[in-house]
């Protein structure tokens, strides 16, 4: 797929003023620092479009960026950031689990890993919570430029176990790096391929 265009369009904290659900839209999640934002620019292309940073909790909102003016990427706030408050922890769960789980034009959750660690307890759960809900998911493993392409592999072949302690099956893969470009020919034709089935479903308007 090529890359025309890719525009901010809005930052949202409320699942009423998000964008109608007219385009196929794709989630990019995972924890806090993972390089959620960072991917989203490598992917458009655009350095600056989503804001990243070094400290940990950057991302605070649901932002919805619009690519070629057809289709979402949402990039949403990391969980698990240690250092948020338990009622901040517990607000962020009820927000982006509402987001998810209701979300008509929702495609696929793309689910942020650091290739660099192994199965973290919240990255496993999250994804438990994703099958019980019945979302498609996607793993994407970042930083790889970070270790060596064997210390990838082991790290993924790991995760994959430990999603095999509950899934049938394991999803789709993908290794990413922001720094190198590394997958990126490979999530955008996966995107490509998902938004040609792509029907405007029924939905809710909020008055
Ligand atoms: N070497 C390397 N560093 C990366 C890569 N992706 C992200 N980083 C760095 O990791 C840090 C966090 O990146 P962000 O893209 O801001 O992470 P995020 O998941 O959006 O973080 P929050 O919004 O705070 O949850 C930044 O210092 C990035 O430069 C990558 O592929 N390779
Ligand atoms: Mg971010």
């Amino acid at each position: 797929m090529v890359i025309k265009s890719a525009e901010f369009v809005c930052s949202n904290t409320q699942i009423s003023k998000l964008p109608p659900p007219v385009k196929p839209e794709y989630a990019f999640i995972g924890r806090s620092n993972v390089g959620k934002s960072s991917l989203i620019n490598m992917l458009t292309g655009k350095k600056g479009l989503a804001k990243t940073s070094q400290t940990p909790g950057k991302t605070q909102l649901i932002n919805h960026f619009l690519v070629n003016d057809n289709w979402y990427i949402v990039d949403l706030p990391g969980y698990g950031y240690a250092r948020a408050s338990k009622t901040k922890k517990a607000d962020w769960n009820k927000f982006i689990q509402q987001y998810l789980d209701k979300r008509e034009s929702l495609q696929c959750v793309m689910v942020l890993v650091d290739s660099r660690l192994d199965p973290q307890k919240i990255d496993i759960e999250f994804c438990n919570w994703l099958g019980e809900k019945g979302l498609s998911f996607v793993l994407v493993f970042t930083k790889a430029d970070k270790q060596s392409t064997v210390k990838t592999d082991q790290s993924i072949a790991k995760f994959k176990r430990a999603l095999l302690e509950t899934f049938d099956e394991v999803p789709q893969v993908f290794i990413t790096s922001s720094e190198e470009h590394t997958g990126r020919d490979e999530i955008l034709g996966f995107i490509g391929s998902v938004n040609q089935n792509f029907e405007v479903p029924d939905y809710k308007t909020f008055d």
